[in-house]
C-alpha cells in the first residue's frame, strides 16, 4: 500500500477502552468513513493470537478505504498479518531488526526530542510520531513538549512527522505552522459517540 506524508494527515490510533457500546471494528469503520488517512492498531492487553486475527480483519477493512494499517509494537503480529507497517517506541525493538525481518514495510518511530528524532531518521524510519504535544491521560509517562519543541524537531528532520498526545478539535489550530504533516489521535476519536462526524470535524480543523 502506498505511503507518503499525506497519509499522516489524520492518523487514528486505536484504544479499546472506549469500545463499550460498539466493537472496535465498527469504531474503526466509522473512522474510515469519516476520512482518517492512517490507522494504527494499538493493543496493550490482547492475547497475541487474537491480535493477529484482529489485525488481519482490520487490514481488510482499511484496504477497502485505501488506508494502510500499522501495528503498534508487536513485530510478530505485524509479520503474521502482513500489515502495511509497524510503529515502535524508544524502548521497543531496534529499527535495524525490524528492517531485516519486515522488509519494504512502513516503520514509524516515536521521538520525544531532537536526538531521538535524528537517530530514528538516520536508522531509516519512514516517519516519526512526536509527542506528547499536550497533556494526555491515554498514555502515562509522557512529558508534554512545547510547540517550540515540536518546531525544533520538524525543522531538522526531512522524513514525515506526526504530532501525538492530547490532540483534539479545540487545540489543532495551535499546531499550525509547527512543521508537522498531521496529527495522531486516540481518545478524541475513539471516545466519541459519533466517530464519523468527529473525524470530519477534525479534518475540517486541519484544512
Ligand atoms: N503516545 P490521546 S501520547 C500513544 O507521547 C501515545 O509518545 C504518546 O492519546 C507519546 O490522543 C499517546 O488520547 C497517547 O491523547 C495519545
Amino acid at each position: 500500500m502506498k505511503f507518503d506524508r499525506k497519509c499522516l494527515k489524520l492518523y487514528a490510533v486505536t484504544d479499546r477502552r472506549w469500545s463499550i457500546n460498539q466493537t472496535l471494528y465498527t469504531q474503526i469503520e466509522q473512522a474510515l468513513k469519516g476520512g482518517v488517512t492512517l490507522v494504527q492498531l494499538r493493543e496493550k492487553d490482547l492475547d497475541e493470537e487474537e491480535f493477529i486475527k484482529e489485525a488481519m480483519d482490520i487490514k481488510k477493512l482499511c484496504h477497502q478505504y485505501n488506508v494502510p494499517l500499522i501495528i503498534n509494537d508487536n513485530l510478530k503480529v505485524a509479520i503474521e498479518s502482513q500489515a502495511d507497517g509497524i510503529h515502535i517506541g524508544q524502548d521497543d525493538i531496534e529499527i535495524e531488526i525490524v528492517k531485516k525481518r519486515f522488509p519494504h514495510k512502513i516503520i514509524g518511530v516515536t521521538a520525544h526530542n531532537l536526538k531521538e528524532a535524528m537517530e530514528a531518521q538516520d536508522k531509516g524510519a519512514d516517519y516519526l510520531g512526536i509527542g506528547a504535544v499536550f497533556p494526555t491521560s491515554t498514555k502515562t509517562n509522557t512529558t508534554p513538549l512545547s510547540i517550540e519543541g515540536i518546531k525544533e524537531i520538524t525543522s531538522h528532520i526531512s522524513i514525515p512527522c506526526v504530532a501525538i498526545g492530547g490532540i483534539e478539535k479545540s487545540n489543532i489550530n495551535l499546531l499550525k505552522d509547527s512543521g508537522i504533516d498531521g496529527v495522531a489521535v486516540v481518545s478524541a476519536i475513539f471516545k466519541s459517540d459519533n466517530i464519523e462526524n468527529t473525524v470530519k470535524e477534525l479534518l475540517e480543523e486541519l484544512r
